[in-house]
């Protein structure tokens, strides 16, 4: 397990001493939930998951994020489900970021240990139980599939942070880079969900502004995002969700890389609201 890695959250919920935290911000452009902010009031349970909570980073709302759902899970020892997606159509990706899980997908098994990452196309069947005696915990993104005649459903992926390279960014000095578990050219894929690192003092250099909405968990250590024109101080166990357009850069500050997972929808023609 990566050392610098968060441990899974306990969820508990704080004293009546505790000092408000106050780095919630909803906008109109973007949100940022503190990690302070998920407690065991917020967490929710799902049909057909035993020993299990989970929070829910993002939903498709209308008017702000409205292809992906982003979910943090927990679960204890022995937990885990049999029917984990009840919606026909949606796709998954899986990381695993603390314990050690146990995947049956299309009837072969794999045991995930943290970075462990996973997608599973619509059409998988797939269970997920966690038989170590230690609580597990993974992020779950769903998306409903975008299917294009002509193109397959992508195959399953089954793989671990520590064996997918980082591509370093062009002008960064290499202090600047990505782990992509997909092809860019594979077009079945309609989402990405990577890993971008930031070594210290180092940058997104320009105000992105794209069609492409994001969900953003910072997995390690600490910096500062402008969303939208404000500058914003994050740290690892924070989630940001950004709409559409929202203008973006960052600054990685502390003693350590600034690792986030970050969602992305890509790859689709935009379509049209039906008259
Ligand atoms: O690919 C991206 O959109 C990425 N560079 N954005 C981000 O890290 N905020
Ligand atoms: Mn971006």
């Amino acid at each position: 397990m990566n050392p610098k890695r968060l441990p899974v959250r306990k969820g508990e919920v704080p004293p009546q001493s505790t000092l408000l935290d106050s780095r919630a911000i909803v906008t109109e452009a973007y949100t940022v939930i503190p990690k302070g902010s998920m407690t065991d009031i917020v967490s929710s349970r799902l049909p057909f998951w035993e020993d299990t909570l989970l929070w829910v980073l993002a939903s498709p709302i209308a008017g702000f994020c409205s292809t992906f759902s982003h979910y943090m899970v927990e679960v204890e020892a022995g937990g885990g489900s049999s029917n984990p997606e009840t919606e026909e159509g949606v796709q998954s990706v899986l990381l695993v970021t603390a314990g050690t899980l146990t995947l049956t997908v299309n009837g072969n098994t794999h045991g995930l240990t943290c970075g462990g990452y996973v997608y599973l196309p619509p059409s998988a069947e797939w269970t997920l139980f966690n038989s170590s005696n230690d609580q597990a915990g993974f992020h779950w993104f769903r998306k409903p599939y975008h299917y294009v005649k002509g193109l397959e459903e992508p195959p399953v992926i089954v793989t671990n942070e520590s064996d997918a390279d980082d591509i370093v960014m062009p002008n960064s000095n290499d202090g600047w880079s990505t782990k992509r578990f997909v092809d860019p050219a594979d077009l079945r894929h309609d989402m990405h969900v990577n890993i971008v690192s930031f070594e210290p003092g180092c940058v997104l250099p320009f105000l992105e502004t794209h069609v492409m909405e994001h969900g953003l968990y910072v997995l390690e250590g600490k910096g500062i995002y402008n969303l939208n024109q404000d500058w914003v101080e994050v740290e690892a166990g924070d989630y940001m969700w950004l709409r559409a357009y929202c203008p973006q850069a960052c600054y990685a500050g502390g003693d350590g890389t600034f690792k986030y997972l970050l969602y992305k929808d890509v790859n689709r023609h935009m379509t049209f609201p039906k008259s």
